[in-house]
């Protein structure tokens, strides 16, 4: 009988809702404190969601949006610049404590902690918004509580390319199928089951409610809490309240 040995959470959409006013919010203040007449609104960054990394989520929009704008020489090193300076806003946002945790993701974390299931990240986003989100909500343990924290440009391609589900296992010494990963959008459950790895879609508001989630294992709209229990939208377990240990266990091993 196959064993769950560890969960992969995805970080934004997944354990807290950072996209619409975290993420968006720091690019445009970076955007703005740069200069520049850019702004993006709410549904523009819905669109600029299909592309995964804030770098080339820079480069998209002006490729797609804004191709009229003087580009400098070194474009590369003008965003790779401004990307910073938004990252170093994101983190102060982060530090203030307005981008909640989704509901259920500490009972779920400390439900795997307590009974031996290991954890690991793998996301697209910047090492330094990883650490800031964990300092924020967990303290100095966050780092510890998670073995193995893949993020960012550590790996060459982003989601939906599997390479960083790929080096997160590589790093955990486990088999793809001993695990289950935890994604919000089209783009992550895309990645984590290019590298062979089951997965929960736990949708995210508007930004990716809508989209293909095909090859889940279950599509819920939160995890759910005791009071307040998640929705299934897609898989065999209709009648779950609440993504826990022992639903992951019973839908990994009929995965
Ligand atoms: C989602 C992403 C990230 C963030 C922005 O990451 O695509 O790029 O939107 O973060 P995840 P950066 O895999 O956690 O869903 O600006 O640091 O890239
Ligand atoms: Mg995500």
């Amino acid at each position: 009988m196959r064993k769950l040995e560890a969960l992969l959470w995805d970080v934004d959409g997944t354990l807290a809702d950072t996209e619409r006013d975290g993420h968006r919010v720091a690019f445009n203040r970076a955007f703005s404190d740069a200069g520049l007449d850019w702004h993006w609104d709410v549904a523009l960054y819905g669109k600029l969601l299909s592309v995964t990394g804030g770098k080339e989520r820079i480069r998209y929009y002006l490729d797609t949006f804004n191709q009229v704008w003087q580009r400098p020489v070194d474009l590369d090193a003008f965003i790779a610049s401004l990307h910073k300076q938004k990252s170093q806003i994101y983190v102060e946002l982060m530090a203030q404590g307005d981008i909640p945790l989704r509901p259920g993701v500490i009972r779920l974390i400390n439900e795997a902690a307590a009974t031996g299931i290991r954890l690991a990240i793998a996301t697209t986003t910047t090492p330094a918004n990883v650490d800031a989100l964990l300092e924020q909500y967990f303290g100095s343990e966050g780092q510890q509580l998670f073995e193995v924290i893949a993020a960012g440009d550590v790996v060459a391609n982003k989601k939906p390319a599997p390479d960083i589900y790929q080096w997160a296992l590589e790093r955990l010494g486990l088999p793809a199928d001993d695990c289950v990963a935890l994604e919000d959008s089209h783009n992550g459950l895309h990645a984590a089951l290019s590298a062979g790895i089951p997965t929960v879609v736990i949708t995210l508001n508007d930004y990716t409610v809508h989209e293909d989630f095909s090859g889940a294992t279950l599509v819920v709209d939160q995890l759910g809490e005791p009071d307040a229990p998640c929705q299934v939208i897609q898989g065999g377990e209709k009648l779950a309240r609440l993504v826990d240990v022992g639903l992951l266990k019973k839908l990994h091993e009929l995965s």
